[in-house]
């Protein structure tokens, strides 16, 4: 697999996650702008590849913004003004591959027709761009999973992944392939409580170094219940898809919205979904989360990563 990404406190998790699934290939981590510019999200990026031990894995960077018009700017800052909270990584040895990350997604899913799935945890900016250069991406990946959107119930206002990129979503979701999308709504059930805490705590450095800085910073939005990990959620799909429940969709992408006055249009980067489509659909989307299950695999992954790391 490949993982789009822009870290990011919950990329980072999600990363932690890859890098403890042996049973994974990671072919390549990508990024783009997103919860911090693109500089940083690749910095990260690029000090996580060492940090985890994925010293093979090509970093390549993307897209410093989305496809037209400005990017939102992040607001509150949730992922600080590094991007990674509370977490202090060396600076990183090595620099990022040559190449854009959307040439690097095409020639690697080109490479081998079937068998290579996307993970999107950012905007969708990267994914969009492939696809404008090489439509048939979407008939060679295995698939594309992607965190963003919400699915059940009413959408209210769209979250930040859909938000910061509108115009890339709506091409993502229009490409003719079947996306698998995890949306916030399910994914914020994934809390990192009190015992998930002190599980992550009992990893060695994995857990003092990283989980515990990301899952501990204070400008976590946070239930009672510890704050969510949704970019872990993705991944977890890709290892152990009866970690969600998904039902077929059609799903469009408001880009034009307009939040003004009554009858007015959702915002911009609002997922519409229709669970009860004519004909396949154009998605398949995530209506639940089987949290135990869960956070046993996940814990179980970032047990066997703590132990290599030491
Ligand atoms: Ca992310």
């Amino acid at each position: 697999m490949i993982i789009d990404c822009d870290p990011g406190i919950d990329d980072a998790m999600a990363l932690a996650l890859a890098a403890g699934s042996p049973e994974l290939e990671i072919l390549g981590i990508t990024t783009v702008a997103g919860n911090v510019g693109l500089d940083r999200t690749t910095a990260n990026a690029l000090r996580l590849r060492e940090f985890l031990d994925m010293d093979e894995v090509p970093v390549v960077a993307g897209s410093p913004g989305p496809l037209s018009g400005d990017r939102p700017p992040r607001e509150g800052r949730p992922h600080g003004v590094s991007g990674l909270g509370a977490v202090v990584l060396p600076e990183a040895t090595r620099p990022p591959a040559a190449g854009h990350a959307a040439g690097f997604l095409v020639e690697a899913v080109r490479s081998r027709p079937g068998e290579v799935t996307l993970v999107a945890l950012g905007p969708l900016t990267n994914i969009a761009l492939a696809l404008r250069a090489e439509p048939r991406l979407a008939e060679w990946a295995r698939g594309l999973v992607l965190l963003g959107g919400s699915y059940t119930g009413r959408p209210a206002v769209p979250d930040f992944n859909m938000a910061a990129d509108p115009e890339a979503a709506a091409v993502v979701f229009g490409a003719g392939w079947t996306v698998t999308a995890i949306g916030v709504d399910a994914a914020g059930r994934a809390r990192a409580g009190h015992a998930v805490v002190e599980a992550m705590r009992a990893t060695g450095r994995l857990g003092g170094e990283l989980l515990v800085p990301c899952v501990e910073f204070p400008g976590r939005a946070r239930g009672d219940d510890g704050p969510a990990v949704y970019d872990v959620c993705a991944v977890a799909h890709v290892i152990d898809p009866a970690v969600t429940v998904t039902v077929p969709a059609a799903v469009t992408v408001e880009t034009s919205g307009d939040d003004s006055g009554p009858g007015a249009r959702p915002a911009p980067g609002t997922t519409l979904a229709d669970l009860r489509p004519r004909g396949p659909g154009n998605a398949l989307v995530a209506t639940g989360l089987d949290v135990d299950r869960f956070w046993e695999l996940t814990l179980a992954a970032y047990r066997g990563l703590g132990r290599r790391l030491g």
